[in-house]
């Protein structure tokens, strides 16, 4: 028998894909978890009915959290993960050396369980020295952890769910307060063709918090719509000063020295959104 995934990425719209394997289905604490194999994109991760990652386009949103960010702190030792349960953005932090630690803060420890289990290649460094993973709730931790971190990303869900306050201003105020005086803080902000309120909102509350911001893009064909945002808020660097040749080259696959400017040149109407 033929089985399909379905994400209905709007009310009205969605993307669909033929099974191959379905390797877990679960209800866990926060949200229904399931791992599925399929012929086009490999693995899948999928969150309340939402593609999180998959093992063959993985590596577009996990290197475009963690690089740009990485890349423009002159020396980022101590970094903070917020979701990314599944560890693809803590394998790309560690490609630094300068990184002494990268914490993970996951609400959902069934996320890294399975991940661990069915994702190795994306999950293989969580076990990692340089590594901290804790399972607990992202907001309740920045709080706890005041003037501490370089950079902070946030790799959460769309906001539904658990990660409706990772959108939300107080979480942004947190965020700020729990960096260092020249910290940078990146979220995953979702997309300009269904979610453009959503991108207007979080630009309008971190240009009230932060000093410099900046929104950049990436092309990620199992996430709604295929163009995804990122919005980076910085209290001292700027990602757009810093030169190609001070970017050390390190194995991706997506994100190099020279995307790294080029990926913060939108589209007239997504910078329309953010202007
Ligand atoms: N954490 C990844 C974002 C989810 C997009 N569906």
């Amino acid at each position: 028998m033929e089985l399909w995934y379905t994400e209905k990425q709007t009310e009205n719209f969605g993307i669909t894909s033929k099974i191959k394997e379905t390797l877990v289905t679960e209800k866990t604490d926060f949200q229904d978890l399931a791992m599925i194999d399929t012929n086009e994109w490999g693995r899948m991760l999928v969150l309340d009915g939402m593609v999180m990652t998959s093992v063959r386009d993985e590596f577009v949103y996990h290197e475009m959290v963690a690089h740009p960010a990485l890349s423009t702190h002159p020396n980022p030792k101590n970094v903070l993960v917020v979701g990314g349960g599944d560890g693809g953005v803590i394998r790309e932090v560690l490609k630094h050396p300068e990184v002494e630690k990268a914490v993970l803060v996951e609400i959902d420890g069934k996320v890294i369980e399975y991940s661990k289990k069915y994702l190795p290649e994306i999950a293989g460094e969580l076990d990692n020295p340089r590594v901290e993973v804790i399972v607990n709730d992202g907001y309740m931790h920045i709080h706890d952890h005041k003037n501490t971190y370089d950079v902070i990303m946030v790799d959460s869900t769309e906001p539904v769910g658990p990660a409706v306050e990772l959108f939300s201003k107080g979480f942004y105020q947190g965020i700020y307060e729990s960096l260092k005086e020249d910290g940078i803080f990146v979220a995953q902000t979702d997309n300009p063709w269904f979610k453009a309120d959503l991108i207007q909102t979080v630009n309008r509350d971190v240009r009230e918090i932060f000093p410099i911001v900046r929104v950049y893009g990436a092309n990620i064909p199992t996430y709604p719509s295929g163009l995804w945002t990122f919005t980076m808020g910085s209290k001292k660097y700027d990602p757009l000063q810093v030169e190609e040749a001070s970017i050390p080259e390190f194995e991706t696959k997506y994100y190099t020295p020279r995307l790294h400017k080029a990926a913060f040149v939108l589209p007239k109407f997504v910078e329309d959104l953010v202007k």
